[in-house]
């Protein structure tokens, strides 16, 4: 029987200066070492049964003038899409409502926008109080930000705010032209600065590279602080976007980046996105022991399907699994 004699060396700090042959170095560790080193680092930081459970409302609903080639929103795709205009108030209340019965702690919105109008934000501010006023924490995910824009939403009660890198900065421009990786550092940096949650992450399956991968994980993790909150999507293909039909990523990768993501950002709430209706509960699973500890709750992410809340019941009873992690204190 051979042993081997180099302990996985699990390095608990909280960097900021993360290079890429380091985190290459990460993903092609034999899968065991890996998984080991992630579930270590998760260890020291989490309750290792305990996941967060947040559920999404899209807010307003397609025409976007943007063009990120995943996305069945963008009014430049010939996806199968019904537009919808920004949601009344209390229907949206009545949403986060039924995604509290069903045991949500985070309530999501998100609207089809390159950015809101001054009126729209107002708009959403009143939600955000409403869904507050619920006991639920808020996210909101609304496109680029003016200084006044976050600072409104900061005094409006805003707990985080979603903005996504969505891939390495090289890659970028081979899936969205309308704006710049740059407008997305700057609405991140001025979320930060105003005070809000940082929920920032990306999709993979994309056809993008592994140092794509790796590179997205970099600009997160060397970010001034990390984000609280890194969801990882699996791509949804949906039919009529520019990225319908493109090669599928090996699950086991998917699990690598996850796992990645873990070291990388010790502290941060790692998601398990959009793509959970493609993946079996072993897959998922693996998700969980890589240091995912957080999932989109409820049978809808904004336009595709999710779980039904009743599966991922289920799935979590089968693991051990206990909900939490909510930071909010009414
Ligand atoms: N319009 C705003 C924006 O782009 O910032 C907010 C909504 S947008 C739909 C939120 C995020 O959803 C995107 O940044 C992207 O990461 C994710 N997303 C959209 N379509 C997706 C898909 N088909 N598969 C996986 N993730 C997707
Ligand atoms: C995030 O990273 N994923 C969510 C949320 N933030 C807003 C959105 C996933 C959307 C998947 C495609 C859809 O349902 O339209
Ligand atoms: Fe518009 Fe956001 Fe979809 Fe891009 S991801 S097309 S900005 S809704």
């Amino acid at each position: 029987m051979s042993v081997n004699p180099q302990p996985v060396n699990a390095d608990l700090s909280v960097r900021h200066d993360w290079r890429l042959d380091e985190v290459q170095a990460l993903f092609s560790l034999p899968f065991n070492d890996l998984i080991f080193r992630a579930q270590t680092v998760h260890r020291a930081n989490f309750d290792p049964n305990e996941i967060q459970v947040s559920s999404l409302l899209s807010i307003k609903t397609g025409s976007c003038s943007e063009d990120c080639g995943y996305c069945p929103q963008s009014a430049r795709h010939d996806s199968d899409l019904t537009p919808e205009a920004l949601m009344p108030v209390d229907e949206v209340l009545k949403a986060a409502q039924r995604a509290k019965d069903e045991g949500a702690s985070r309530f999501c919105m998100g609207a089809a926008w390159r950015q809101p109008k001054d009126k729209d934000v107002e708009r959403v501010v009143e939600m955000v109080q409403g869904v507050k006023d619920l006991g639920l924490e808020t996210c909101v995910t609304l496109g680029m930000l003016t200084d006044e824009q976050t600072a409104r939403l900061k005094e409006g009660g805003l707990d985080y705010y979603n903005h996504n890198l969505d891939t390495s900065e090289e890659y970028y421009s081979e899936v969205i032209t309308t704006r710049t990786y740059q407008d997305r550092l700057d609405t991140l940096g001025r979320v930060r600065d105003a005070g809000i949650n940082v929920c920032c992450g990306g999709i993979v399956g994309m056809g993008e590279n592994p140092d794509d991968r790796a590179k997205l994980l970099i600009e997160l993790a060397n970010l001034p602080k990390h984000p609280e909150s890194v969801p990882i999507n699996m791509l949804v293909q949906v039919q009529g976007t520019p990225l319908m039909g493109v090669e599928s990523l090996d699950p086991l990768e998917f699990v690598r980046t996850i796992a990645v993501a873990r070291i990388l950002m010790p502290e941060s709430r790692v998601r398990l996105s959009a793509g959970r209706t493609d993946m079996n509960d072993e897959m998922q699973a693996l998700c969980f022991l890589a240091g995912a500890n957080s999932i989109f709750y409820g049978e809808k992410l904004l336009t595709t399907d999710n779980p039904q809340a009743n599966q991922d019941q289920l799935l979590f009873k089968r693991l051990g699994i206990h909900t939490g992690g909510s930071n909010y204190s009414a």
